[in-house]
């Protein structure tokens, strides 16, 4: 009985300890925001910290440009002796969801997510944000009326694609004297940028009534299918007198498929395109292609400097706009050390 009565109070102390290191543990604000019933603010928030754990979820690594935006994550997450964890979906967005949710499962402090398409992701993106982990999208966008920045996810950094179609468009009108049988190729179908530079072109041109779209087809933003693409289309339209790609590569892609039917690209067919990776601005040194706008890859710095303001409290804007160049005949050479 004494025995008994001296071991309650010693329980109930224990019990006590116990329920405090639980609250502490799940109750209050935890390193990311989370609050006592387990949910966090919209978006988590992220703890400042000497160094971070990122998540960086690529969608693919086939061309140029998706190997010197890694190259560019990777150098900075090393300079600021940063834990990179990186996952490639090789063009899959189911491979892409599952490279997120491992991410959440290794309990990364933020993820940068380059988004294959709008819509697919947007599960992951919600998945993350249920888990506390904030979520940066760089290069791509996801739908809006699926997950809203400031809210779902932290912000989107990336390109003006609406600007960059336009951009191209203008370059046309005033290099063909606003006259000619186009054919467009697009970007990965569903993909942000393939959606805004069709927009951004397929407008602009329909304000010059000579400048006719005589198709537009997916070549998913690579070069070998733009050349397959291209080779079926100029069949059917033998008469066609400038391509617009959304990409380089497929530009690249187009011009072998033009001189292999022995077309002269850059003499009786003008390509342009997007992106300015070295290889098409050789192609524009050598006179086969007249204009790439800028999309630069070089996401590293922006990215990192983005984590740092988001856990410093700052308020982001729900688009952080990257700003691109053009190249044409005129600064193609002078670029060319720096491209990709
Ligand atoms: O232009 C293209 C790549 O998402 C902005 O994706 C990026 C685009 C880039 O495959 O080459």
């Amino acid at each position: 009985m004494k025995r008994n009565k001296m071991l309650r109070p010693g329980i109930s102390l224990l019990i006590g300890m116990l329920v405090f290191v639980l609250l502490a543990a799940c109750g209050g604000s935890s390193t990311n925001g989370t609050t006592a019933g387990g949910s966090c603010s919209s978006p988590p928030k992220l703890a400042k910290k000497a160094n971070y754990k990122v998540g960086f979820s690529q969608n693919a690594s086939n061309n140029p440009w998706r190997l010197a935006e890694t190259a560019s994550i990777k150098a900075e997450a090393q300079k600021r002796g940063d834990t990179l964890v990186y996952a490639d979906a090789a063009n899959s967005g189911d491979k892409q969801v599952s490279d997120v949710q491992s991410m959440i499962a290794q309990k990364v402090d933020v993820i940068l997510l380059a988004p294959i398409t709008e819509k697919a992701l947007v599960p992951a993106v919600l998945q993350a944000k249920t888990a506390c982990i904030p979520v940066i999208l760089i290069d791509r966008d996801v739908d809006h009326t699926l997950a809203q920045p400031n809210k779902d996810y932290v912000t989107f950094i990336g390109s003006d694609f609406v600007q960059q179609g336009k951009r191209v468009a203008d370059w046309l009108i005033q290099n063909t004297g606003g006259k000619a049988k186009i054919i467009e190729l697009e970007g990965t179908t569903g993909a942000s940028p393939a959606i805004n530079r069709k927009k951004g072109f397929d407008d602009e041109i329909k304000t010059s009534p000579g400048m006719v779209l005589l198709a537009s087809q997916d070549g998913d933003f690579n070069r070998d299918t733009g050349r397959k693409v291209m080779a079926t289309l100029l069949q059917a339209h033998p008469d066609v007198t400038a391509v617009y790609a959304h990409n380089d590569e497929m530009a690249i892609g187009a011009i072998a498929a033009l001189q292999a039917a022995g077309r002269h690209p850059g003499k009786d067919v003008i390509v342009v395109s997007i992106d300015g990776e070295r290889d098409a601005l050789n192609a524009i040194i050598n006179g086969q292609e007249g204009t790439s706008v800028q999309s630069s890859p070089f996401f590293g710095p922006i990215s990192f400097d983005t984590i740092d303001q988001y856990a410093n409290g700052t308020k982001l804007p729900d688009w952080i706009v990257v700003q691109d160049k053009q190249f044409t005949k005129d600064n193609a050479q002078q670029n060319l050390a720096n491209s990709f």
